[in-house]
């Protein structure tokens, strides 16, 4: 029906009401559909190509053409795009921290790409405004705060950032106006198995990676203290400013909450600002029988914590947050008169978009709070349960079939680290040969694997062990059913 009917009939064009709500119709079709595969089994979990093969199957269809394509076209688009996609939401992708395919946070996503607003004034997102606040609030309550800011910021690693860029502002206040001059040399604390956004975050913000120190971790990948103290105490004695320490709430890798509590004694001790990058394992907040892993992070200074990983909020949704009121607008304020007026006829205290240092920004709590509304707190807190739940079945099934070994016993979140060991190489001795084997098993499976289709799980080397793999459980559409499904597969691919 839309041949020879072009994007310049549809809406605002007058009398394109009509059309305009049956392109609608055709493309939500075509969404419904690609929803409904996500969550069917016999569908694969991807049509892997190659680089060069996707750009030959797609061919015209990647190109920008000079004249308009007509709506049959574009609708043929959206369906050659998605026939691409990885179904992030498939109940048998366990790829990455984030996946799943929530469906009221889904038609949250709708309703803010149909609102398209941006998030920096009241005047122009006044709802959405007052939601953030309200779920920020919250966040912050949950942790155990009674006051204090923060705001959504584009994913963990910015969020993580924003800790940064916090905390030396406190430390140097003049840094905003007078740079890094004058400054003594800051240095920066962080476990060795931490996410990278810490040294990048030393990169960008001019304290240089060299001054973002690596603390020890433990066999189960937890920060040392102890080492934590004598690295700060060693940066003093050299005449650096100790000034920012991050403990991470489940590591990308391990999984691995830092002892939050013993990491706080040492910054009071020392007068250092406390970050939690629980981006991940944050989730466990909102989970009575599974908040002790966090135990002590009401004694934090900033916290990051997205709802998109464990709490399946649909990408992106990220919050920075901070146990104190007015540093974030103080640090980032520049105050752009064109936008941030002072003489508007509301109050401006609601005009967040000063304390960010960006200055468009994306929607992205609506559909967190639609999600919340629909679960309430106690939906929220099974989700996170069962998915504590999957991680026990997974590990006793890792445990009663052969072939399998545990990079870690028990790991503390949903991440299961763990090697796949082929037939023909059970009767090994442990060493380099068999390392040197070992390390090629998971990306061969993986390889296979995405070449299949079938399930999707990660892999990596980690210190000196060899590649093995990480399960990631986060997946609201898993059951242990697919868990079962990818030790099959793994099985299966690894044998051949
Ligand atoms: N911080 C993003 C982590 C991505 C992943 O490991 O799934």
């Amino acid at each position: 029906p839309f041949e020879g009917v072009y994007g310049r009939d549809l809406l605002p064009t007058p009398q394109g009401s009509a059309r305009t709500m049956q392109f609608f119709l055709e493309l939500t079709d075509i969404l419904m559909e690609y929803v409904r595969k996500s969550n069917d089994r016999s569908s694969k979990v991807l049509d892997f190509h190659h680089p060069h093969q996707l750009k030959e199957e797609m061919g015209h269809c990647l190109e920008l053409p000079e004249t308009a394509r007509d709506l049959e076209q574009i609708l043929s688009d959206c369906k050659e795009t998605l026939k691409y996609c990885v179904k992030t939401g498939h109940p048998r992708f366990f790829n990455q921290i984030s996946s799943g395919l929530d469906v009221i946070a889904l038609a949250g996503e709708w309703l803010t790409a149909t609102a398209n607003t941006n998030m920096f004034t009241y005047e122009i997102a006044p709802v959405f405004t007052l939601m953030e606040d309200m779920v920020l609030q919250r966040m912050r309550q949950v942790i155990g705060w009674e006051d204090g800011d923060g705001i959504f910021a584009p994913g963990g690693a910015i969020s993580n950032l924003y800790g940064v860029l916090v905390a030396r502002f406190r430390a140097n206040p003049d840094v905003k106006s007078k740079g890094l001059n004058g400054l003594p040399r800051m240095v920066m604390f962080t476990s060795e198995d931490s996410h990278f956004s810490f040294k990048s975050a030393g990169a960008v913000l001019g304290i240089g990676t060299d001054n973002v120190m690596a603390i020890k971790t433990d066999k189960r990948g937890k920060m040392i203290p102890a080492e934590l103290e004598k690295a700060i105490v060693a940066a003093k004695i050299d005449g650096a400013v100790p000034f920012f320490v991050n403990a991470t709430g489940g590591t990308t890798v391990y999984g691995a909450y830092d002892p939050i509590d013993e990491i706080a004694d040492v910054c009071e001790k020392h007068n250092i600002w406390l970050h939690v990058d629980c981006a991940w394992g944050g989730g466990v907040l909102v989970s009575s029988k599974h908040k002790h892993l966090v135990k002590g992070i009401h004694r934090a200074d900033s916290v990051t914590w997205n709802p998109h990983k464990m709490l399946g909020v649909t990408l992106q949704c990220s919050a920075i947050l901070l146990k104190h009121k007015d540093l974030l607008a103080h640090c980032n304020s520049m105050c752009a008169d064109y936008l941030f007026q002072q003489d508007k006829n509301y109050d401006v205290s609601y005009d967040t978009g000063d304390k960010a240092i960006q200055c468009g920004r994306h929607n992205d709590i609506f559909k967190f709070w639609l999600m919340w509304r629909a679960k309430g707190d106690a939906g929220l807190e099974s989700h996170i349960n069962r998915l504590f739940d999957l991680k026990r079945y997974m590990l006793d099934r890792l445990a009663a079939r052969e072939g399998f070994e545990m990079v870690l016993e028990e790991p503390e979140c949903t991440n299961i680290c763990f090697w796949y060991v082929p037939r023909c190489m059970r009767k090994m001795a442990p060493g380099p040969d068999r390392d040197y084997k070992l390390n090629l098993v998971a990306p061969r499976v993986k390889g296979l694997m995405m070449e299949a289709g079938t399930t999707m799980i990660g892999y990596q080397p980690h210190g000196n062990q060899p590649n093995f793999f990480r399960m990631i459980i986060s997946n609201n559409a898993s059951t242990k059913s697919d868990i079962d499904f990818l030790l099959d597969e793994i099985e299966r691919l690894g044998e051949e």
